[in-house]
């Protein structure tokens, strides 16, 4: 049993050679309890990745996975992630800033509705608020260089180095979003699953969410 154990990790390690980059488990529990948050550590954090994971461990998060995006997110990624934000106008520039640079994926275990501990720890937009995340490691203004109807314009937006889903659908979405097929399927490879609810109760939340066939798979295999 330990053995295969160590043999799943070392196919981990292989299939994802960077050493950032680990899995553990997510079971349905989680998903009764909400207790999943999607964190991405923006390219404004690099080089801090590890001092933030330790703060979030501190903070009573336990790392669920890591995955490293050395080419940072596709623009499509980009855009569907930060949907909700489509009409503004920093919005081209929010598509620079997710689609260049590096950008680090967390899933995070924590309590019921992770998502909101996640949230009050990283702290506001502008990074004021003191003892959360984005006031300690900093906030700024950047202007983008960026293509709006066919011209070059510059767009200011602000590069607050964490983002945190701010709601358990949206963790659902961003992660269904953000990972490809083989990352959800590895993360669900290894899960010891029990069916602590009802299995219709559990299908109901995931027609609700309506999330991703992946996700389902995900959670509930
Ligand atoms: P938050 O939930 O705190 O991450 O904030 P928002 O969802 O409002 O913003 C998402 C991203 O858009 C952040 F990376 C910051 C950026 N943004 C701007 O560039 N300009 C704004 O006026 C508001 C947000």
């Amino acid at each position: 049993e330990r053995r295969r154990a160590e043999e799943q990790k070392a196919l981990i390690l292989i299939r994802f050679s960077d050493p950032l980059e680990i899995f553990r488990k997510i079971t349905g529990d989680d998903l009764i309890k909400q207790s999943i948050a999607f964190c991405m550590l923006k390219s404004d954090a690099q080089g801090l990745e590890s001092c933030i994971i330790r703060d979030l461990e501190a903070a009573g998060f336990e790392v669920m996975s890591i995955i490293k995006r050395s080419n940072g997110l596709t623009e499509d990624i980009a855009r569907r992630l930060y949907e909700e934000h489509k009409e503004k106008e920093f919005f081209p520039g929010l598509i620079v800033y997710a689609a260049t640079g590096i950008v680090t994926l967390l899933i995070l275990k924590g309590q019921e509705q992770a998502f909101r501990q996640l949230r009050k720890i990283m702290g506001d937009t502008l990074g004021k608020e003191e003892g959360t995340l984005r006031y300690k490691y900093g906030s700024h203004w950047e202007t983008y260089k960026c293509e709006v109807n066919g011209g070059i314009k510059e767009i200011r937006g602000i590069e607050n180095k964490i983002h945190g889903s701010n709601s358990f659908e949206n963790v659902l979405r961003e992660i269904s979003i953000v990972y490809t097929k083989e990352e959800l399927n590895l993360l669900s490879e290894n899960t010891t699953f029990q069916y602590l609810t009802p299995i219709e109760e559990i299908e109901r939340i995931i027609k609700d969410s309506s999330l991703s066939p992946y996700l389902y798979k995900l959670i509930a295999i």
